[in-house]
C-alpha cells in the first residue's frame, strides 16, 4: 500500500461517522423509549433477511473498544448521535438521566482520547409516543425536539462544542414519508410535505436553543448530489430540474436562503401544513438562523429522465417513485458501482460540492460529514479484510474534495461512513460501509485493510501539514 498523499489545507480535520440506531443496540436497557424504527423492524418484511436492531454492535456496552479503534486511527473527529428515546423515553416531558449517562461517558472517552464529539441529535429515531402523535406530520414534533435539544446541551455542552441537528431531511422525507421503505412507512407522497418543514423548523428552533444554552458551533447534515438528465431533451432536463428542487434544494434553500426553491413549492408546503403565508414566513426567518457549518453527505449521483408514458420503472433503482411523479430515476448506462449497487461517481462529488458554492453565497464552511461505501469484503485465510476497493473509493473521494477545495469550497473536514459496520436500515447487515469489521455471530471486530491506509492518510497529512506550517 502507498502512502496516501492528498492537497489538504494544513487545517484539514479527519473523522468517522455513525448513528444511534445503528450501532448502539441496547433496544431495552436503562430505560430507553421505543422509537419508530425500533417499530418498523418489528413488522415481519420490512427488514432484508428479517434482521433486528435490538443488538446491532453492541456499541451501547463496546464503546470503550469502539474508541480505542477511533484513537488508534488518529482521527481528529467523531460524528455519532443521540438516540432522543433513550433521552427522553416519550420524546417530551420527562428524561432519563440512565440515558443522557451513556453519552456523557462516551464524551469523556472520546475527550480523553484526544477527539472532538461531534454529535447530531436526530439521526431518524423519532420517539414512537411522538409519532402516535402525528410525527414530523405535527408542529408539536418540532417543539419536542428543541426541548430535547436543550436537555443535551445542559448535560454534555460543558464538553461538546459542535453540534448538528439533524440528519438528511431529505432521505428521511422521501424513503419513510413520502414512500415507505423506511420508518415510519408513511407513503403519503406529496401530501409528506408538512415533514419536510417540520423537520425544517425542528432544526431551527433547536439553533435557537442551543445558541442560548452555550457559545457553540452549529450544524445541520443533508445528502446532496448531482442530478444528471438522461439526455439533452427539454423534458428530461426539466425533470431532473424539478428532482433536484425536490429533494436537495427543497431542503437547504430555507436553511442557506430563506426561502422554498419555488412558489410552487412554498404554496405545496403551505396547503398541506396548513400555513398562511405570514406563518410560512416566520417560520423561515428561524429555519434561515445563521450557521457555523453545513455538513454534506455524498453517495452517488441520480439519474432523472421524464416519465415515459407505459414504461414499467418498478425495481429499476431501488426506490419506486410514485407513478403520478412526472420524472423517474434511471440507472447510469455503465461504469463502477459498490456492491450495495451505488455508482462510484467521485467527480460527482465534486461537481455537487461546486453547485453548491454556485448557488449559496453565504455557504457556511462545510464539512463532509458522511461519504463511503458498501463493500461486502470478509475475512481471508489470513484472518485480514483486504477491503482495496474502499482504500480507491476514500482515495478518490477525498482526492474530489482536495480539488473542490482548489476550486474554492471551502471544506473543512472529512468523515468516514462508517466507523464500524452497522445496521444499513432496510438493507439490514448486509451492507457493509465500515472500516473496521464486525463479525455478526460474535460481534468481533477487526481493522480492515481501509482502517490502516485511513490511519496513515492522516499521519501522513500531518506531517505534511506541519512541515507546511513551520514552513
Ligand atoms: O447509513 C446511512 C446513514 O444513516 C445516512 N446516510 C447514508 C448512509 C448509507 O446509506
Amino acid at each position: 500500500m502507498t502512502t496516501p498523499e492528498f492537497d489538504l489545507p494544513p487545517h484539514f480535520r479527519f473523522g468517522m461517522a455513525t448513528a444511534a440506531i445503528q450501532i448502539e443496540g441496547a433496544t431495552r436497557a436503562d430505560g430507553r423509549g421505543v422509537s419508530i424504527w425500533d417499530t418498523f423492524a418489528a413488522q415481519p418484511g420490512r427488514i432484508h433477511n428479517g434482521d433486528s436492531l435490538d443488538i446491532a454492535t453492541d456499541h451501547y456496552h463496546r464503546y470503550r473498544a469502539d474508541i480505542a479503534d477511533l484513537r488508534d486511527c488518529g482521527v481528529d473527529d467523531y460524528r455519532f448521535s443521540i438516540a432522543w428515546p433513550r433521552v427522553v423515553p416519550q420524546g417530551r416531558g420527562e428524561v432519563n438521566p440512565k440515558g443522557l449517562d451513556f453519552y456523557d461517558r462516551l464524551v469523556d472517552g472520546l475527550l480523553e482520547a484526544g477527539i472532538r464529539p461531534v454529535p447530531t441529535l436526530y439521526h431518524w429515531d423519532l420517539p414512537q409516543p411522538l409519532q402516535d402523535e402525528g410525527g414530523w406530520l405535527a408542529r408539536a414534533t418540532a417543539e419536542a425536539f428543541a426541548e430535547y435539544a436543550r436537555v443535551v446541551a445542559d448535560k454534555l455542552g460543558d464538553r461538546v462544542r459542535d453540534w448538528l441537528t439533524l440528519n438528511e431531511m431529505n432521505v428521511h422525507t422521501l424513503y419513510g414519508h413520502v414512500l415507505a421503505d423506511h420508518a415510519p412507512a408513511l407513503d403519503l407522497g406529496l401530501a409528506a410535505f408538512p415533514a419536510a418543514h417540520y423537520q425544517l423548523l425542528a432544526h431551527g428552533l433547536a439553533v435557537r436553543e442551543l445558541r442560548a444554552a452555550g457559545d457553540f458551533r452549529i450544524g445541520v447534515v443533508g445528502q446532496h448530489y448531482p442530478v444528471i438528465p438522461a439526455s439533452d431533451e427539454a423534458a428530461d432536463v426539466e425533470a431532473a430540474d424539478t428532482f433536484a428542487a425536490l429533494t436537495n434544494w427543497t431542503f437547504a434553500d430555507p436553511i442557506l436562503l430563506g426561502h422554498y426553491p419555488a412558489e410552487e413549492i412554498a404554496a405545496l408546503v403551505a396547503g398541506t401544513a396548513g400555513l398562511s403565508a405570514e406563518q410560512l414566513a416566520a417560520d423561515l426567518e428561524i429555519i434561515a438562523a445563521p450557521l457555523d457549518f453545513y455538513g454534506v453527505n455524498y453517495y452517488e449521483p441520480v439519474r432523472i429522465e421524464a416519465r415515459r408514458e407505459g414504461k414499467d420503472y418498478s425495481g429499476v433503482l431501488e426506490v419506486d417513485i410514485p407513478a403520478d411523479m412526472p420524472f423517474a430515476p434511471v440507472p447510469f448506462e455503465d461504469g463502477p458501482r459498490t456492491d450495495f449497487g451505488w455508482t462510484i461517481s467521485p467527480s460527482g462529488f465534486e461537481d455537487i460540492l461546486n453547485q453548491m458554492r454556485e448557488r449559496y453565497p453565504h455557504l457556511p464552511p462545510v464539512v463532509i460529514t458522511e461519504s463511503g461505501a458498501s463493500f461486502h469484503d470478509e475475512p481471508g485465510p489470513d484472518g485480514a479484510i483486504h477491503d482495496t476497493r474502499r482504500i480507491d473509493y476514500l482515495h478518490s473521494h477525498i482526492d474530489a474534495v482536495a480539488k473542490a477545495i482548489a476550486n474554492g469550497v471551502d471544506v473543512r473536514g472529512y468523515y468516514v461512513w462508517s466507523a464500524l459496520d452497522n445496521f444499513e436500515w432496510a438493507a439490514g447487515y448486509e451492507q457493509r460501509f465500515g472500516l473496521v469489521h464486525v463479525d455478526w455471530t460474535t460481534l468481533e471486530r477487526t481493522r480492515k485493510d481501509s482502517w490502516h491506509w485511513y490511519r496513515d492518510a492522516i499521519a501522513a497529512h500531518r506531517d505534511r501539514s506541519s512541515s507546511l506550517t513551520q514552513a
